[in-house]
């Protein structure tokens, strides 16, 4: 048995996890699938293999018609509006798609509805009749997501069927308690209906060789998933739902009935090979010799690695996955990134904000990759990711390169003399570059990858502080012209190693350097300008994000917070009632502050000197962290007078003030809305 390093492969497939058309891309997803796919699909390009990347959006589910239905709008006007906006998120990220499509399109419908049809003809589903909740009022199935209720163990009034996002419970939409249609809000009745099941028990042997025998190199967190996933047993899953979105089961009596979405979506990555290579893509799906490669996120796991690949195996003409490189979740400021909660650093806005900054984010996101174990975005560090590393280290040192170069030899590249011994100790640091990225980028190690290719800028920016070429002019310009000719050279091996990460910089170095080709097998050269070549003008590659920047981003995601938990605010339930007797014990009136200062030694207390009408007294309240005495002073508030006085820090309180909690904790006087006679009662 040949084991995985031994195998050659001509061509390599790779596919990218295909978003839902139901909301705008964030960070977590370029983290977690489109920079890392992005990064190796481009390294094999310039290594000049034959290589495609295959993108796409997810335009079926019960979630975007949830979403269509709230906004009273169909489902396809809901993912025409997310697929362009997705798609153009990407284009401006530098995402470098061969094909960007989408599973509405008929090409999709078509290769979804024949691959289903294959399958059937061959006897591979169990057709089974179970019970589902069919709402009475609008005619239809219930998906468990249409279905809400209460949650069982927690007792959220708001579970989905398949979910409590409250407690995280996953549920079946029997669970719930007084389940209810999302759809008419009546409650929901047993019904029976068919279903067509992917035998995936049948396959477990299989599976468990392939990926347990035949793949121990997959990357821990998948080989581990898919291993307990295999150890608790597989189950036949549905793969048809009753839905009028989707594609349709094309089987007589079937109608009303569409393909679940994790059916069509994994097939949608043929769909989009096909509308790229007509006539040649199944070179790409069906010769052994081509390597296919599933970029995704972890929640994406058991579809990739199990549910896609027992669909493939069982149609039986195409190749499967020789890795499934998954990411773990990228969290925003410790908190999970969330759409429905608005916690998240949109692409698109992003781009308004930072314009001209997508390498900045690429380079953050691959920096800080979750590729073994979830990882955090902070917006600190995004700061001194950019100053310390690439305005520092990266840009500064070709821009000294660039200026000195100018300066002292008019913009060409000078002749390299004679080489000292830390010359030659410093081409030493860097001759194995090209290896190391190699061998990281194909174990899908792009942290280790990146950190090596900044190292080299590490190394230059040295040479040059040490050297100091500024400081020979007088005296020396040949051995300037050497420093200068070895630390442009650097910097073309720089153009290249970046190419993959940050393409639109290495871009830039590479016109500021003369530099129209970039070929990976020069990579660890120490020629690779010529002498004499008339550089370009010397260009910033990035620039200092400032203090004020960032805080203003922090600011935004405390507004977000903010409004959060003010939507999320249920008002405590209503006390036991009173008598009208009990009502009329309270004595409140309208009076005014005339004075007001801080009760030494706390930081809530106020002391206030209130004229009541009835006389002048002292009340000590709590709201010295909410307003100033000068804010207070002058305002009419009321006042519970008949409250029996206590002692506050040895202050005799008299009263009370009537203040309104908002929900985010904010207090508020409750005073008159116009003016009138202080002792006027409040009743
Ligand atoms: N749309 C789930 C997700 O975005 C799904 C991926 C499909 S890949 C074939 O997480
Ligand atoms: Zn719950």
């Amino acid at each position: 048995m040949h084991t995985y390093m031994e195998k050659k492969f001509k061509r390599t497939l790779v596919t990218t996890a295909l978003p839902y058309a139901n909301g705008p891309v964030h960070i977590g997803h370029l983290a977690g699938v489109y920079v890392p796919a992005d990064i190796y699909t481009r390294y094999l390009r310039l290594k000049g293999e034959d290589v495609i990347m295959i993108g796409g959006s997810d335009e079926h589910g019960v979630p975007i018609t949830l979403k269509a239905k709230a906004e009273g709008v169909s489902p396809q006007d809901v993912v025409d509006r997310y697929h362009n906006i997705i798609k153009k998120s990407f284009e401006d990220f530098g995402i470098s798609f061969d094909i960007y499509s989408r599973t509405s399109s008929a090409i999709h419908h078509q290769t979804a509805s024949d691959f289903f049809r294959t399958l059937y003809d061959k006897g591979v589903f169990i057709e089974k009749t179970s019970e589902q909740y069919y709402d009475q009022e609008a005619h239809q199935f219930l998906a468990d997501r249409y279905i809400t209720g209460t949650c069982p163990h927690c007792k959220n009034e708001h579970a989905y069927g398949d979910q409590c996002e409250a407690c995280g419970t996953s549920l079946n939409a029997t669970d719930l308690i007084n389940p209810r249609s999302a759809i008419s809000g009546s409650t929901p009745v047993m019904r029976e209906t068919k279903h067509w099941y992917l035998p995936l028990d049948k396959y477990e042997d299989f599976l468990r060789q392939w990926i347990l025998e035949g793949h121990k190199e997959w990357k821990p967190n998948v080989y581990g998933q898919c291993k307990s996933w295999l150890d608790m047993g597989l189950q036949p899953r549905a793969v048809s739902r009753d839905l009028d979105w989707g594609v349709p089961v094309p089987v007589e009596g079937a109608e009303g009935k569409v393909l679940y979405v994790w059916f069509d979506a994994p097939i949608g990555y043929i769909s989009n090979t096909k509308e790229l290579l007509p006539d040649t893509w199944e070179k790409y799906w069906k010769d052994e010799e081509t390597k296919m490669v599933h970029f995704i996120g972890k929640d994406n796991i058991v579809f990739h690695c199990i549910v896609f690949p027992t669909m493939l195996k069982a149609e039986g003409s195409y190749i499967l996955p020789e890795n499934v490189p998954a990411n773990e979740f990228l969290n925003l400021e410790g908190d999970k990134i969330s759409t429905s909660r608005n916690w998240a650093v949109w692409l698109h806005e992003y781009l308004e904000e930072f314009p001209g900054k997508q390498d900045v984010l690429r380079y953050v996101l691959t920096a800080n990759a979750p590729e073994t174990k979830d990882n955090d975005f902070t917006w600190k560090d995004f700061q001194a990711r950019n100053n310390n590393e690439l305005v520092a280290i990266l840009g500064n040192f070709v821009n000294r390169a660039m200026v000195l170069t100018h300066k002292y030899f008019a913009g060409k590249v000078p002749v390299c003399g004679a080489m000292t011994e830390y010359d030659t100790q410093t081409l030493e640091d860097f001759k194995n570059i090209k290896k190391e990225l190699e061998s990281f980028i194909e174990t899908y190690r792009f942290r280790d990858a990146l950190k090596e290719a900044m190292n080299l800028a590490r190394i230059g920016n040295k040479y040059l502080a040490d050297t100091e070429p500024w400081k020979l002019a007088k005296t020396d310009m040949n051995r300037v012209g050497t420093i200068l000719n070895l630390s442009l050279q650097i910097a073309a091996n720089l153009a290249i190693a970046f190419e993959p990460f940050l393409p639109f910089s290495a871009s830039k170095l590479r016109k500021m350097l003369s530099m129209p080709q970039c070929d990976w097998n020069r990579l660890g050269d120490t020629d690779i300008l010529p002498e004499g070549l008339q550089l370009g003008q010397a260009e910033l590659l990035f620039e200092k994000i400032e203090d004020a920047v960032v805080e203003a981003q922090i600011q935004k995601l405390l507004d977000t917070k903010k409004a959060n938990e003010l939507k999320n605010y249920t008002p405590q339930p209503a006390k036991a009632n009173i008598s009208f007797e009990d009502f009329t014990r309270m004595d409140i009136r309208v009076g005014r502050v005339l004075e007001a200062e801080r009760v030494p030694k706390t930081t809530k207390l106020m002391k206030l000197k209130i004229d009541t009408g009835i006389d002048r007294r002292t009340v000590v309240s709590g709201i010295a962290e909410h307003f100033t005495p000068e804010e207070v002073v002058g305002r009419q508030v009321s006042i519970l007078v008949n409250l029996e006085p206590r002692k506050i820090k040895g202050i005799e309180s008299q009263g009370m003030i009537l203040m309104a909690e908002n929900a985010d904790g904010k207090l508020v006087f409750v005073q008159p809305s116009a003016e009138v006679k202080n002792g006027s009662q409040v009743r």
